[in-house]
This record gives C-alpha cells, sequence and structure tokens, in this order.
C-alpha cells in the first residue's frame, strides 16, 4: 500500500459548544444549546456546556497539546452567539478578540486554523424567529459570514461554512432529539434548504474579501441494505438520497434528487426558489467529509419514510454503540468520486474517530487502545481510497479533548486527550501518544 502524500494536512477537531464553557462571559448571547440543554430531561446526565472544558480560558494549554502532537492543522468552531450576540447586527468585540487569540496562538505555532462557522449553536434570538425554519436565517448567516471574513481575512486557512446540516434537520427539527427540539418530521425540509442556501450565500460573502479557500462539511454515510431483498434495496436507496444527495447533488449538481423532490410534494414549492440552486452550487475549494459509521438499512413500511436503521450484529462497536466498519470509508469515497466525477472537488476527512469509556488505571495512565485500533483501520481504509484516485487533502481526528457530546452529555469520549470534568486536567491518552509517533515518522 502507498503512503499519504508529502503535503498531507493532518488535524484534529472540536466544536465551540462543546468545548468552550464560558457561556455567559464576554457578552456571548444565548444559543439554542443553552436553553435545550437546561430543559429537564433533554440530556442522558442532565449536564450542559456551561463550563465544559473550559477551553475559553484553557486554549493556550490546548494548543500545547496539539503542537507537541504533531498536528498542522486545526479544525474548530465559531460560536455565533459570542459574536452576534442577537443573532444580527451589533458584532461584540470580546467575542471577536477571543478567536483573535485563538487565531494568533494556533499560528505563531504553525498550525493552520480551519474554522466552522456553524457548528449548530444556533442563537436563540434568531430560532425565536423560526430558527432555520425561516428562510431569513440563511441570509442572517451570510452577514455573519461576511463579518468574520472581515474581522480574519486570511488568518484563516480555510472556511467550512456549515457543520453536518443532515443532523440538524433530523435530529434539531425532525425529531427533537438535538436543539432546538422540534420534531415537525417531514415537514422540516426546509431546514435543509435553507442551510444550504445559507451555505451559498455564505460563499459569496467570504470571497468578496478573503482568498483562503471555502468548503462545507457533511456527515456522510454509505448505504447497506440489511439484506438482499428488493424492498431493502430500494430502502437503501432512498436513505442515500435523503443523508447524501439531499445535500450533495443541490452543492455539486445545482439540483434535488427526482425521489426526494416526489417526497417532499406541494410543501417543495413553499420554500425553493428556482435561483436558489445556483446559489447553493456555488463553486467550493472543497468538501469536508465527516465519517463514522454507515447506514444500514431495512424497509418498514410503518417507519417514517418506510426505513429504518438496524444494527451491525457481526461488527465490533465503539462505546456509542455504532458498528467499526472501516470499509465503508472507503466505498463512501469511491461512491463520491464516480458519482459527482469532475464536479468533486479535492476532499478533507474533516471527522472521524471513537467514543469508548476511557478512565485513567490506577498508575493514572489511559490505555485506549481499541482507539489506536480503529485509527489505523480508518487511516488503513482512507489510503485504499487515494489508491485508487480519490483526492483527499488532509484528515482531522474527532477529537482533540473529551467534550460534551450533545444528548449524549458527558457520557461519551471521544478525546485523544482525557479531560477530567471535576478538576479540567488534560492528560494525554495512549491514542495521542500513538498519533504522535505516527505523525513523527513523516
Ligand atoms: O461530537 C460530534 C460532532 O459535534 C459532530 N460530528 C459527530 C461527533 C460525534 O458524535
Amino acid at each position: 500500500m502507498s503512503d499519504f502524500p508529502k503535503h498531507f494536512v493532518w488535524g484534529t477537531a472540536t466544536a465551540a459548544y462543546q468545548i468552550e464553557g464560558a457561556v455567559q462571559q464576554d457578552g456571548r448571547g444565548a444559543s439554542v444549546w443553552d436553553l435545550f440543554t437546561h430543559t429537564p430531561g433533554k440530556i442522558k446526565d442532565g449536564s450542559n456546556g456551561d463550563r465544559a472544558c473550559d477551553h475559553y480560558y484553557r486554549f493556550p494549554e490546548d494548543i500545547r497539546l496539539m503542537k507537541e502532537l504533531g498536528v498542522n492543522a486545526y479544525r474548530f468552531s465559531i460560536a455565533w452567539p459570542r459574536i452576534q450576540p442577537e443573532g444580527k447586527g451589533r458584532v461584540n468585540p470580546k467575542g471577536i478578540a477571543f478567536y483573535d487569540r485563538l487565531l494568533d496562538g494556533l499560528l505563531e505555532q504553525h498550525i493552520d486554523p480551519y474554522a466552522t462557522l456553524f457548528h449548530w449553536d444556533l442563537p436563540q434570538a434568531l430560532e425565536d424567529q423560526g430558527g432555520w425554519m425561516n428562510r431569513d436565517t440563511a441570509y442572517r448567516f451570510a452577514e455573519y459570514a461576511h463579518l468574520l471574513a472581515d474581522a480574519f481575512q486570511d488568518r484563516i486557512k480555510s472556511w467550512i461554512t456549515l457543520n453536518e446540516p443532515f443532523v440538524v434537520l433530523t435530529l434539531g427539527y425532525a425529531l427533537g432529539q438535538h436543539a432546538p427540539g422540534k420534531a415537525y418530521g417531514l415537514q422540516a425540509m426546509p431546514v435543509a434548504h435553507h442551510q444550504m442556501l445559507g451555505h451559498g450565500l455564505a460563499v459569496q460573502a467570504i470571497r468578496e474579501i478573503s482568498q483562503s479557500p471555502i468548503g462545507i462539511t457533511h456527515s456522510l454515510a454509505p448505504a447497506i441494505p440489511a439484506t438482499d431483498r428488493d424492498e431493502d434495496i430500494q430502502a437503501a436507496t432512498l436513505m442515500d438520497e435523503f443523508h447524501n444527495g439531499l445535500f450533495l447533488d443541490p452543492l455539486l449538481r445545482g439540483q434535488y434528487p427526482k425521489s426526494l423532490v416526489a417526497l417532499m410534494g406541494e410543501q417543495a414549492e413553499s420554500f425553493i426558489r428556482t435561483e436558489d440552486l445556483s446559489v447553493m452550487s456555488a463553486p467550493i475549494d472543497f468538501l469536508g467529509v465527516n465519517y463514522y459509521a454507515p447506514d444500514h438499512v431495512r424497509a418498514n413500511s410503518k417507519a417514517p419514510l418506510g426505513l429504518e436503521m438496524v444494527p451491525m450484529p457481526d461488527r465490533p462497536k465503539t462505546g456509542f454503540g455504532w458498528p467499526i466498519v472501516p470499509e465503508g470509508l472507503t466505498q463512501l469515497l469511491l461512491d463520491l468520486k464516480e458519482r459527482y466525477a469532475e464536479k468533486l472537488p479535492p476532499i478533507h476527512i474533516t471527522e472521524n474517530g471513537c467514543s469508548y469509556p476511557d478512565l485513567p488505571d490506577a498508575a493514572g495512565k489511559i490505555d485506549d487502545s481499541k482507539r489506536i485500533e480503529y485509527l489505523e483501520l480508518h487511516l488503513e481504509a482512507l489510503l485504499k481510497a487515494l489508491d485508487k484516485g480519490v483526492d483527499v487533502r488532509g484528515y482531522f481526528c474527532w477529537s482533540l479533548l473529551d467534550n460534551f457530546e450533545w444528548a449524549e452529555g458527558y457520557t461519551q469520549r471521544f478525546g485523544l486527550v482525557h479531560v477530567d470534568f471535576e478538576t479540567l486536567k488534560r492528560t494525554p491518552k495512549a491514542s495521542y501518544h500513538w498519533l504522535q509517533q505516527f505523525l513523527r515518522g513523516r
């Protein structure tokens, strides 16, 4: 097997609400996650991101950890409510100042900042106006993107407009398991459209000012039928269009998959304007791919969309219960290359990783050998795709630190670095040392 190219980008990834804490400091406004986590019964362990990893104050230590790890890039997200506490208009200078300090700290250590503009923490003030169900939020997002480009210009080495709009659509607005906790079912489809419209408008806004590459991050998954029965194969095809095609077809082809247009029926006319599709398909410089596991799909006429996700019983699982299927990453990348051909931009794997309940042993060491194995297998799977000609330029491990895992609270640890959530002490795990050795070798 060949090796990774010399200029491959190696990074770790995090998101603002999951690590920053300091939710009421320096003029930050409320986000949908502040309200959601403070609503009883929403988060598994009753926790919230009020303090999280306290990265807002401890970021110099976290930059040191990255430097010692040997990565050359860091993907983080900017908290919109820190920058615009009301989601529009007034800018909070202390919010800008925080990211100024973070960017300066990274650049001093020669770590390239990859900034995600929206990783789920929508200002609550915008949610009060309908959030992503409201077309106006797309325009507010572009305004926010423009002022970030103005403030940070080319110190941000790569821009990522959105993180995983599919998850915002499904868990946030269709099923209500994430903030803002809306359970609109299929009536939530405008959320997909307005996010992608916001993405396209933000690309235009950033390009007016910054020369840095712009991309978007999607959570993608190959859809695998649970059996070879026709109905399961059809269910998997529909799931693939819903999970992947719903976002990638407008982005890369300027149109929605026909099956989804049919599914949305007349509702589609109420929120899709023909001219939107050319905005949404504005050329981008890279596609961010988050890969964790495939969708294993079975037909079920009683379930929404006529399908359901079923476990992969013959597979080992992560602490979250997600099946470990490294070859799914190879398959996904090859499918993308085949499907979108010359329209597919270069790819960055912007997230990949696993949670395990890693705790220190009596000597204080954290032997997360299962994470090492997971990473090795996925890097091998990635190399197979590179060998077959997929243009992948970088890999970001999720995550640098154990952090607030949304509806799961602090029960799922994804970090290369263990965080004691009482003392906030950071302890590199065995996987951190393994990756350090791996990166030293190149
Ligand atoms: O923690 C999340 C992240 O915020 C988005 N992608 C998936 C990760 C693990 O669930």
